[in-house]
């Protein structure tokens, strides 16, 4: 996979190809890494993530009369549904088992949840959704999709092709959404037409954060902050492990999850945990539920501490802060957050019991050789852990972490470094 993505000069001649006319546009939505604040987003809490330097690249046409563009039959030279005018057709450069490019069309007009599975239900969500927010039906386009990003790691690859697609049909359907009318309506895309209950980090990433930082987000009322995160300056390097499991568990566990905040922040008449006192009494809840509320209530405390890591602030690092995160070496940039992500990923192993025993093994091998921090990321059960690791200890650490999964019996982990790249966009 060639990592730097292609560009709008190669997407645009790949489409011309298959759908034999020029595009209008070249966009790409990238995915991304939470450093931290996780299951913290459907929470109304607080989150801190990268874009990627990995991404969902779009070329997108609207269709001229029949006679010039292609036929579906004509791109695969397989017998497949005859195209209707307003169709939306779209084709990967993802191939099935059989080597033929995945692809698939659908009218506007016959979406429904439950009516797509699969890839294809991440951008028919969003057309979908674009109907329903602002009336406008997207019908006649061809979109061709090249990614970068891995699928299945757990780097928010359906949530970057969501917001790919969504940045292409607001330009060129002239829709005007603003940044926080996009998160919100690929979050209703994903809630309401895939079916995944998630929250907004991963469309909040993609498409609000500027090259260079992390975004420091208020999933309440969607403020944001852009934060210097420049790992190189540091001589550091940020490895993602991506374990290359995912436990049958995962879907059904974020929803348990999810439900559990939302049933305590009830019992408290609240809207979201956001809104509970962290002084309450909790005495009354189950273990289960105290610990769950004791992961976010904790991670939401260890994103500001971070923030306040980065920004350099030699306040917040020293001693214990009342909410029992741990004070850091103060006002030592990147290289201070080590042991947050460490306490992150403790408290979502044992408080919020969302790790797996490779997530949990990628984190403890990358610390035993020599990693400033480490923690899983994403919704959990499986996917990709991440490391912050000294630029030269980059070699040893990978290899420690792949011995262990060996030693274990474990799938061999992909291990790459990422860097924070640019939010989406429309492609020079
Ligand atoms: C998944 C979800 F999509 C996000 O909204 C978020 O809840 C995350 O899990 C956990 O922080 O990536």
């Amino acid at each position: 996979m060639n990592r730097a993505g292609p560009t709008a000069a190669s997407l645009a001649a790949e489409f011309t190809t298959l759908f034999g006319y020029q595009p209008l546009g070249c966009y790409r939505a990238p995915g991304r890494v939470n450093l931290i604040g996780e299951h913290t987003d459907y929470n109304n809490g607080f989150v801190l993530p990268i874009a990627i330097d990995r991404a969902v690249h779009v070329a997108i046409g609207r269709r001229p009369e029949r006679s010039e563009a292609q036929s579906a039959e004509d791109v695969h030279g397989t017998a497949e549904p005859p195209l209707r005018a307003e169709s939306i057709r779209i084709i990967s450069d993802h191939r099935d088992d059989s080597g033929l490019r995945l692809s698939g069309q659908f009218t506007a007009e016959e979406l429904a949840p439950g009516v797509l599975r699969g890839w294809l239900s991440h951008p028919a969500g969003v057309v979908d959704e674009i109907a329903k927010t602002t009336g406008t039906v997207v019908e006649g386009f061809d979109l061709y999709i090249e990614s970068t990003v891995p699928v299945g790691a757990g780097l928010s690859s359906s949530h970057a092709l969501e917001v790919a697609v969504l940045i292409a049909l607001d330009e060129v359907c002239g829709l005007g959404l603003s940044d926080a009318e996009k998160v919100l309506l690929t979050q209703r895309a994903e809630n309401d037409f895939v079916g995944a209950p998630t929250g907004i980090v991963d469309q909040a990433a993609s498409i609000m954060t500027e090259d260079g930082h992390a975004l420091f987000l208020d999933c309440r009322d969607l403020s944001t902050r852009q934060i210097p995160f420049d790992l190189d300056a540091e001589g550091l390097k940020l490895l993602v492990i991506d374990t290359r499991v995912s436990h049958s568990h995962s879907e059904s566990g974020y929803g348990v999850r999810r439900r559990t905040c939302e049933d305590v922040a009830a019992l408290f008449g609240a809207e979201s945990l956001r809104e509970v006192d962290e002084a309450a009494d909790l005495s009354d809840l189950t273990d289960e539920q105290q610990k769950r509320v004791r992961h976010v209530f904790s991670e939401n405390a260890r994103v500001h501490a971070t923030v306040d890591l980065l920004d350099g602030a030699s306040d917040s690092g020293s001693g214990d802060s009342a909410d029992g995160v741990k004070g850091t070496a103060a006002g030592n940039g990147i290289r201070g957050i080590g042991e947050l992500l460490l306490a992150s990923h403790t408290s979502l192993s044992k408080d919020y019991e969302v790790s797996c025993v490779e997530l949990d093994a990628a984190v403890a091998a990358a610390m035993d050789a020599g990693a400033i921090g480490a923690r899983m990321i994403g919704g959990g059960f499986g996917g990709s852990a991440i490391a912050l690791v000294d630029a030269d200890a980059v070699d040893d650490i990978s290899a420690a972490v792949t011995e262990a999964f060996a030693e274990r019996g474990y799938r061999a982990p992909d291990i790459f470094a990422v860097s924070a790249g640019p939010g989406a966009g429309r492609l020079a």
